[in-house]
Order: C-alpha cells, then sequence, then structure tokens
C-alpha cells in the first residue's frame, strides 16, 4: 500500500474454529471479524527460551480454557456474571451522559468517551484488588470506575468540582485516586506506561527487598495502538521483562489513533508479537468479548502476582464514538462501524447469560435501571458541588509556587497581590 493510498478498508476475515468450539456456546458463533488473525490461539515467537516457555505456558489459548470449562459451559458464575455486567452497564450508561452534559457546556476541554470497549475495562479491572494499580490514558473515566471510584468523584472531576477525584484540577483525562490506586489518566499517550512500570517494580521491591512477604500487587497499565508505537512502551517491555515485573501492558487496539488508521501507522499491526521480542508472552484477544478478555487476564494477571513476570495483553476492540467529543468522526468508514456495532460487547454478554441461565431478563433490567440511578445521582451531585477556591489554584502544581512563572512586572507572580489573593500556600 503507498502511503498515500489514504486508510485501507478493513475487510472481514471470517476464521476457521481451531478445535471443536460447537460444545461451547462462547465459541459456537466464532466468525469474528478481524484484521490480524486469530482470537484464540497464544503465540509465542522461538526468541523465547525454554524456561520462559514454560512460564509463559500458563497463558493459554482462550479456546483452550473455554474447552476445558465446557463441561459446565460455564466461564463464570452468576455472581461474577452480574458483577461484569454491572460494571459495563455503569460505563456505557456514564460514558452516554457525559456527552450529554458535555454537549450542554458543564464539563470543558477535551473529553474522551470509552463506549465500545467497555468488555477490556470490565474483563481485566475487575479481578483486581484493590491493593493493585491501574494506569490509563485520557480515555479514562471507565477504568476509574470499574476500580471503583464512585461515579459521583469521577462525574464532579468532569464538572471541574472540588468535590471530584482531583478536586477539579484533573478533569477528564487525569483521573487519579490514591485510595483505589489508578495512577492516572494521562494526556500525553505513552506517559503513563513508565510510571506503571515504576509501580510495578515498587510492589517487587517490597516484596523482595523490603521482604513484605504479602506484596503481591499487580500493575495493570491501559493504552492504545497508537501509543504502542511510542519508544516509552519499548523502553518498559524491556524494563518489565529484565527485572520479571508483575504488570500486564493491555493495548487497547481499536485500530484507529485520532483518524490514524493503525494499519496505516504500523509496520507490523500484530502488536501482541512485540512481548515475544522482549521475552513475554504475547496474546491477542477479542476485545469485544469480555468473557474472553477475562480468561486471557485471569491468567496474565495470574502470572504477574505469582512472580513470574509481564505479559503483553493485545484487545482488538473499538470504539463507537469519535475520538474525542469534539471529533466529527467522518474519517472512519460506515461499513466498518457498522461490523463493529453489530458486536457490541454488552449485548453479547446479556444474551450469554441469559442464555447460559445465569440471569433474568428482569435481573439485568433491574442491573440497568440501578445504574440509571447511579448516574443520575452522579450529576445531580457534581452540578450541587462548589467550584473549587481560588486559594486551590497554585496547589498540586509546583512543590515551590515561584515555578508559577514571572508576570508582565519581572516579578514572580507569587508576589503579586493581586495574582494571588487568597492562595493559601504562597
Ligand atoms: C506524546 C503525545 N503525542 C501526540 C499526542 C496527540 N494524540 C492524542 S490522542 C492520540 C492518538 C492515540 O491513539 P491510541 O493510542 O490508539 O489511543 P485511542 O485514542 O485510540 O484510545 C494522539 C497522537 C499526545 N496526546 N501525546
Ligand atoms: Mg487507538
Amino acid at each position: 500500500m503507498s502511503i498515500s493510498s489514504g486508510p485501507k478498508i478493513i475487510r472481514p476475515i471470517t476464521l476457521q474454529p481451531c478445535n471443536r468450539s460447537s460444545d461451547n456456546p462462547i465459541l459456537s458463533d466464532h466468525r469474528i471479524t478481524t484484521f490480524i488473525g486469530s482470537t484464540r490461539t497464544l503465540r509465542l515467537t522461538q526468541s523465547i527460551s525454554s524456561s520462559q516457555r514454560r512460564s509463559a505456558s500458563t497463558i493459554v489459548a482462550v479456546s483452550d480454557v473455554a474447552k476445558r470449562k465446557s463441561n459446565k459451559n460455564l466461564l463464570l458464575t452468576k455472581e461474577e456474571g452480574l458483577e461484569v455486567y454491572e460494571d459495563m452497564i455503569l460505563g456505557r450508561a456514564f460514558e452516554d451522559m457525559c456527552a450529554q452534559m458535555y454537549y450542554r457546556g458543564k464539563m470543558f476541554g477535551f473529553v474522551h468517551l470509552y463506549n465500545g470497549q467497555e468488555a477490556v475495562s470490565s474483563g481485566f479491572i475487575k479481578l483486581l484488588k484493590k491493593e493493585d494499580s491501574v494506569v490509563s490514558t485520557y480515555r479514562d473515566h471507565v477504568h476509574a470506575l470499574s476500580k471503583g471510584v464512585p461515579a459521583r468523584a469521577v462525574m464532579s472531576e468532569l464538572f471541574g468540582k472540588t468535590t471530584g477525584c482531583c478536586r477539579g484540577q484533573g478533569g477528564s483525562m487525569h483521573m487519579f485516586s490514591a485510595e483505589h490506586n489508578v495512577l492516572g489518566g494521562f494526556a500525553f499517550i505513552g506517559e503513563g506506561i513508565p510510571v506503571a512500570t515504576g509501580a510495578a517494580f515498587t510492589s517487587k521491591y517490597k516484596r523482595e527487598v523490603l521482604k513484605e512477604a504479602d506484596c503481591d500487587h499487580v500493575t495493570l497499565a491501559f493504552f492504545g495502538d497508537g501509543t504502542a508505537n511510542n519508544g516509552q512502551f519499548f523502553e518498559c517491555l524491556n524494563m518489565a521483562a529484565l527485572w520479571k515485573l508483575p504488570i500486564v501492558f493491555v493495548v487497547e487496539n481499536n485500530l484507529w489513533a485520532i483518524g490514524m488508521s493503525h494499519l496505516r501507522a504500523t509496520s507490523d499491526p500484530a502488536i501482541w508479537k512485540k512481548g515475544p521480542a522482549f521475552g513475554m508472552p504475547g496474546v491477542h484477544v477479542d476485545g469485544m468479548d469480555v468473557l474472553k478478555v477475562r480468561e486471557v487476564a485471569k491468567d496474565a494477571i495470574g502470572r504477574a502476582r505469582r512472580g513470574e513476570g509481564p505479559t503483553l495483553v493485545e484487545c482488538e476492540t473499538y470504539r463507537f464514538r469519535g475520538h474525542s467529543l469534539a471529533d466529527p468522526d467522518e474519517l472512519r468508514d460506515p461499513n466498518e462501524k457498522a461490523r463493529y456495532a453489530a458486536r457490541d460487547p454488552i449485548t453479547a454478554l446479556k444474551k450469554y447469560l441469559i442464555e447460559s441461565k445465569l440471569a433474568s431478563e428482569a435481573e439485568l433490567k433491574a442491573i440497568e435501571k440501578k445504574v440509571d440511578e447511579v448516574v443520575e445521582d452522579a450529576v445531580e451531585f457534581a452540578d450541587e458541588s462548589p467550584v473549587p477556591s481560588r486559594s486551590q489554584l497554585l496547589e498540586n502544581v509546583f512543590a515551590d509556587p515561584r515555578g508559577f512563572g514571572i508576570g508582565p512586572d519581572g516579578r514572580y507572580r507569587c508576589e503579586d497581590p493581586k495574582f494571588t489573593q487568597g492562595t493559601a500556600q504562597v
């Protein structure tokens, strides 16, 4: 393809099943539309050593997991199913509400929504312990919600109010909660990956050097396909593999980086292959199927928790809205959008829960109603919350407030009484 030929249209490929799937409801509908290849096979390159291969074998093909459990045809319990469903519904309803509030002028700056990608957040984060950490991107609201940050605190942050999880100073792209070990959304792409690697290093250091034997905390680093072409990603893969850090690199490959097609921008679009290149397992999974994501996540998180090192997971997913709420979304092919819309991960989970008799329509409706109330409440709470006082302006920006700059009169702004009137820390 020549560079000037424009974004390549992604054509559906019907995959052949790699093993018997008819006895499993998840795999019975295996006609997956994908651009890379199998969503079912863990592929390791020869560059991996035999001992690494042994530990890597804990990450198994999703089809094998499904087959192993096919006696019961269940990949999760009723409680787990309802928890995951509620989390996905919360993510979707929260983001839809954000769109409404943004267009009503309640939010400022860029707001990037997560619609369509819920299976990744819920599939991974609902398996974590409270002490485990999550590092996100600017598309971070739903990661924070899945990790337990209350909807009120996330919505208030979006409204720029003091009751937000960053006291209104972070906004949409910078969700942070020390209490929930959400170590930030990051507006600069790739910036979160070294932070996540550092968090994983902390866990290992505590366990091995400070002898905190019960410190088995895992860090998940979420980022996009476009970000995976950034140098920090490669540096961190190297360090994580070298030091066997308890981290999972979760690439949310939604095929686009703003208006740039992944296929046009990436020399080898199979991102998972970069794992084995650095000596860690790489897995490609259908990111529109929460049950498959969850199985892969279980193995990768388990591996990290047992001290067996990092894993790179590429989740092939799709965003149902434009890059941000300011994006008219005119570049993506309508056929491509329609194809992924038909694979809505929430609809798929609902179907599975009902068909496998894990939940009734009424139970799921009750969850949807409860979530609607949570989201409505979050909006009311955010709307009624106070805006930050001026005294907050210079807090949490520079350790030394003189860093805030020099005014036109050549004096430090912090020395100008008019500028600093009411500020607490100057
Ligand atoms: C260091 C840096 N360079 C460029 C940008 C501009 N930018 C914002 S989003 C984005 C695309 C990222 O795409 P991807 O990683 O696929 O994430 P997605 O938006 O699809 O979730 C770019 C290049 C940025 N924020 N930071
Ligand atoms: Mg992307």
